[in-house]
Parts: C-alpha cells; structure tokens; sequence
C-alpha cells in the first residue's frame, strides 16, 4: 500500500564523519587526485575556455558541446560538497575562479549554455528532445546550491536563480509558454532542490510542471519536430520510451530507455512525491522499483545493459561482457534508492542503494582516484580499463561529486525514528526534533559483519532505532548492553526495530554473519544459465586473470564448495580475498580433434577472488563475475 511520510530526512553528509578503512580512502583518493585530474581534463577538453564566448565557425578553439557545462557543473558541485568538510585553499581558488567563467558567460536574461550563445544561436529552446539545454541547467542549479552550501556566497546561487527563473517564464502551461519538458531528465530533482535550499514554491511547482507534462498528449516533442521542419518519426532513437516520455509518468509500470534519464527522473519523482505526500506518485514509483529489481538489475546493482540507447532492454536480458551499466546510471540508481527510503521505509530499497554503492558504482573509479569506468561490464577478456576521460565525460565528475556526500546516506530520521541504512565507520550528529545527539558506529564493515554504535547524548532519550538487515545476511544477531535482543524487536520491512528510552553510554553490537558464498541467478537470464557468482556480505567477488593459476575460461566453480576469507593487505589496497577449490577442464589430451565420445577429464585447481570494485586496478587481464558450475560429468571424476 503506497504511503508517503515526507518527515523522514535524510542526515546531510555535512553531519556525517566517516572515519573508515574503506570508503575514507576512496573520499581522500576523490579529493587529493580525482577532482585535480578532471578539473585538468575539463582545462584540455575546452570546456572552461568554453565560457569566454569567443569561439565562432572557423575559429581555432574547440566548439562548445552543447552538454559541456554539465561536466562542470558536476565538477563545480563535487569540489564544494569536498570543501564542506575537507577545507582546501587552492581548490576553493580554482572553484571560484570556474564559477567567475560560468558567470561570465550567463545572458543578461539570465541564459547560460554557450553551446547556444555561440555555435547555434537562435536554437534556443528549439530541440528539448536532444540538446539537453534544460539538464545543463539543472546541474548548474545543484552546483549553485553546493557553493552557497560550501561558501555561504549567494554570487553563484543568484546566477542560477536568475536561470531558474528565466526557465519558469518560459516553460509552462499558461498562454504564450512553452509545454515542454527536459528530454534528458535532471532538472525535476535539481528544483526540487532548490526549493529545498531557498523555500521558494515557485521552484517545486516548476518542478512537478516537468514531471506532470511529461508524456502527455500531443507529444511536446513531437510537436517541437515538426517547428523544426522535421518529421517526427524519423526520431533517431524511434521511440519516446527512450526518454521515459511515452506516457505520463503515473501511467509508466516498466523501467524503460536510456538509464541515466530514467534514475533522475524517478528520483525527482520520489522528491515531489515525499513534497506533496502524493501516494499516486509513489505507487508509480514502486512499480517502477519492482519492474527494476525483479527483472532489469544486475547483481553488481549495475543497470542498463545495452550501449545502443544507454539503457534498457527486455526483462532479463542481462548480458556480462557487453554490459553497459554505466557509472552514472548506477548512481542514479543510488539516488532514486535513497529517496525512495524516505517516502517508503523498506529495507529493498537500502539493500540495491548498498549493492550498486559497493559494487557497480565504486567500480566505477580506480584505486588511484583519477581513473574511470564508463562502462562497468560482469566480464572482460582484459581490453576494458578506465580512462581518465571521455569525449562523453559524464562519469568522472559524478564521481567526483557522488563520493564526498556519501556520509549522507548513512542515516535518516523521522519524528522520534532514527533509521540506519548503512554500515560505515563513522561518527554522525543527528538532530531529533529534542535535541542532537551524537552515533558513533565502529566497525571493519565491508570486511567484517559486526557493527558496534553507541549514542553520545548527555541525557536519556526515547526513540525508536531502526537497524536495516542486510538481505544478504541469514544470520544475524543484536544485543544491547551484552543482552541479546535479537527477539525484542520487530523486524519492519527488513529494519529491526527497537523503541526504547536510550541511556547515554548505551552499546548495540550487531553481528550480520558474512560468510562467503554462492549466489545464483534466475533461470531466465540466458547469460548466466548454468553459472554462480560468489559474494560476502555487500561484495560481489570477480575472478581476475591475475590471481589464478590457469585461464579463466576453464575454471569452473563447485556447487557445493566452501570458501576460505583472508585479510590481505598485500593484494591491492588491502581486502578480503575469498579463495577455494575450483574445477578446471582439461584440454591437453584432446590433440587435434574437436569432437570426442568421451567426456573431458577435470582436476581441482585453487582460485582466488577479489571484490569486484577492485577489479582493473593492476596488470591488465581477463575478469569474469559469473563463472560456469562443475557439470555432473566433473563432478563424478572429481
Ligand atoms: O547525455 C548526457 C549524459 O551523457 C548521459 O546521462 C549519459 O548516459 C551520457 O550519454
Ligand atoms: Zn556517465
């Protein structure tokens, strides 16, 4: 039943310290190489320069790119969401010095996108469909509220509410306005943020103008076609479904076209929702959730598997070695999760945020911070690596600006509701609606499965603590003070929830058993028939070419094998390697023939895996998630 509580906050990352061996890492390796290393691509691509308006057709310059200022706008908002809680001088010198371009480049009408100031003037507003002026705008929008957030200077945030307010003359249902609406989605949740910041209501009723016209008939885009002298079915993606604007979005029940689109759109959809405590909305959204996760998901949380339109295909149809997911898509997979939490307490929506985070996202960036995945595959024969950039660079910055506010995704909270969605080493200040109180959680979390968190408060308190249990945990175990109250709480919805009135001093120690082990697909997804992967808690493992003693190719995994887990520090940055006996096929007395009545002999081999995130990070080489079970024929010789 479709219920929205918009009372349940998020805790923002700014209240969120996290202090862990994990994530912490990759925060530093984002801020002390990641946004330097775009910053410098963003200088060498011409997207800065792009801002001093002065290219014209013959010049020499790189022609502005109608979705450059998206980049920056992203690298803009990740290096002030940075600054908030890891001051830096020269980076603050360098944001205020591309926000000072930015500005330069606005109209005196308040337009900014130099794509149509220089190259293609007059185009304005002409081809929402394709030309992505309205997702610009909603990444500049976010970028100004980063900086107000960052710097407590309004010079960026007024440039963009001067934008926004251009946007809202222009756009709408009222004589002499446009009726359109973002061809690629961003802009909806982006408003919506921006009322957030400023409680201007003009900013959220533009927002929910978006999301409702969306779809409706005739076709916006349909119709701006033909002003353009086109014909609209010779549309290059074909359909409208592409752009989630084949019908109104209440009428939509599957995940469909290109992923990056569909994830903001939802997100801002479950942002308006939780605004307007609209329940239609929401149980649009939950289908939507349902189609997603039951048929279309990865196990990697990856999502979107094909490159020919950055998206969806049919249920299932979930490809390894051509799996698109792209970085983006998974973390705006993790946005829509995270929003959907608040309107909807369920524990589904916490585990595919925490299985994209750890999986199909973090993949998405090297060790080292300043390399990246565009495209994040089950499966390589060892010609994938990441790049530093993109001509289509839209992953890096997300990157870059995804990873500093990860500590806000640790904790909601709601009227006496405290609710923790994710195990992180960390220390959090949480406002109830009493007074702050401060929860510390120590943990080795993703390593290990015990979570200790005790409350900082100088006084008792009653609340109710709302704990996910992991779904990849069989066996978990809570005990408060030493006692175990593993049978005290009601488990909701996948949280484990204890009302009580809380001592100072107080200690939960929760014990989400981790053991490594087989996962097994659903039998229609051809790609993976007859095949297992292995995971441990939140981490999908890989095999990679450079851990093993023979190919990939002929490893095969036991049904009913156990697993070995070590602490390495030596492999990679230090993780937990999960290791056993494989089966491996043996080629070397077939000689030259292809064909045989007898069935070919199996050994046992030792394999070593690591987590997926990992994988790419050292000398080039085959990788696979899924490998082939041991067939009967092996078993028996084994
Ligand atoms: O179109 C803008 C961004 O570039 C999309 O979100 C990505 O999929 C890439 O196409
Ligand atoms: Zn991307």
């Amino acid at each position: 039943m479709a219920h929205t509580n918009s009372q349940r906050k998020p805790v923002p990352f700014e209240h969120v310290k996290i202090e862990d061996a994990f994530w912490a890492p990759r925060m530093q390796a984002n801020r002390q190489r990641g946004l330097e290393a775009v910053y410098q691509q963003l200088a060498e691509t011409g997207r800065l320069d792009a801002y001093a308006l002065d290219w014209a057709p013959g010049s020499d310059g790189l022609q502005p790119h109608v979705f450059w200022d998206s980049d920056v706008a992203k690298w803009v908002e990740g290096a002030c969401y940075s600054l908030i809680n890891h001051p830096d001088k020269r980076l603050l010198e360098k944001v205020e010095i591309v926000v000072g371009k930015i500005l330069s480049a606005q109209g005196e009408d308040g337009y900014l996108n130099p794509h149509f100031t220089v190259v293609a003037p007059g185009q304005r507003w002409t081809n929402l469909r394709d030309k992505h002026e309205l997702y610009c705008a909603g990444h500049m929008i976010e970028a100004a509220i980063a900086h107000h957030r960052a710097t407590g200077e309004r010079r960026f945030l007024d440039g963009m509410l001067r934008y926004a307010d251009l946007i809202h003359r222009v756009f709408g249902p009222k004589k002499g306005q446009k009726r359109g609406y973002p061809g690629h989605e961003e802009l909806e949740l982006a408003l919506i943020k921006l009322y957030r910041h400023t409680w201007e209501r003009e900013y959220l009723d533009l927002a929910a103008y978006f999301i409702e016209e969306r779809g409706q008939s005739p076709y916006y885009f349909d119709t701006e076609a033909r002003a353009r002298d086109e014909d609209p079915a010779d549309y290059w993606a074909k359909t409208h479904a592409y752009t989630q604007s084949h019908r109104p979005v209440r009428e939509q029940t599957t995940v469909v076209g290109h992923a990056v689109r569909a994830m903001y759109l939802y997100a801002g959809m479950a942002d308006l929702a939780a605004e307007t405590r609209d329940a239609s909305l929401l149980e649009a959204l939950q289908r939507l959730w349902v189609d997603l996760t039951a048929h279309k998901l990865y196990l990697t949380g990856g999502i979107g598997p094909s490159r020919e339109n950055e998206g969806f295909r049919e249920a299932y149809d979930l490809p390894n070695r051509e799996a698109y997911a792209e970085t983006c898509a998974a973390i705006g997979l993790v946005f829509w999760a995270q929003r959907m939490l608040q309107l909807d307490l369920d524990s589904t929506y916490a585990d595919v945020m925490e299985r994209a985070l750890y999986n199909g996202l973090l993949s998405g960036v090297s060790f080292s911070g300043d390399r990246f995945f565009y495209e994040n595959p089950l499966a390589s024969e060892g010609n994938h690596h990441r790049q530093k950039f993109f001509t289509c660079s839209c992953c890096p910055p997300n990157i870059n600006r995804f990873l500093p506010t990860l500590g806000g995704y640790l904790y909601s909270v709601g009227p006496k509701e405290i609710n923790v969605h994710l195990y992180v080493h960390s220390k959090a200040k949480i406002e109830l609606e009493d007074g702050a109180l401060t929860i510390i959680q120590q943990t080795d979390y993703p390593w290990d499965g015990i979570v200790c968190l005790r409350f900082e408060m100088r006084v008792s308190r009653t609340f109710t603590l709302k704990l996910r249990k992991p779904s990849w945990c069989l066996r978990g175990r809570v005990y408060l003070n030493g006692r175990d109250v593993s049978a005290e709480g009601d488990v909701e919805r996948g949280y484990f929830a204890l009302t009580r009135e809380w001592q100072p001093g107080d200690q939960l120690r929760l014990q989400w058993a981790m053991p490594a082990g087989l996962v097994y697909p659903h039998p229609r997804i051809c790609a993976d028939i007859g095949k297992a992967a292995l995971m441990r808690g939140p981490l999908v493992y890989c095999l990679e070419a450079a851990d093993q003693e023979v190919p990939l190719d002929q490893i095969f995994l036991p049904g009913n094998g156990t697993f070995d887990s070590e602490f390495r520090p030596d492999v990679l940055e230090g993780l937990v390697v999960v290791s056993g006996q494989a089966t491996r096929v043996d080629s070397n007395d077939w000689g030259e023939v292809l064909y045989r009545q007898e069935p070919p002999r199996f050994e046992s081999v030792p394999f070593r895996a690591i987590p997926y995130y990992a994988w790419d990070n050292r000398e080039a080489g085959a990788m696979r998630v899924w490998l082939p079970l041991v067939p009967e024929a092996g078993r028996s010789q084994l």
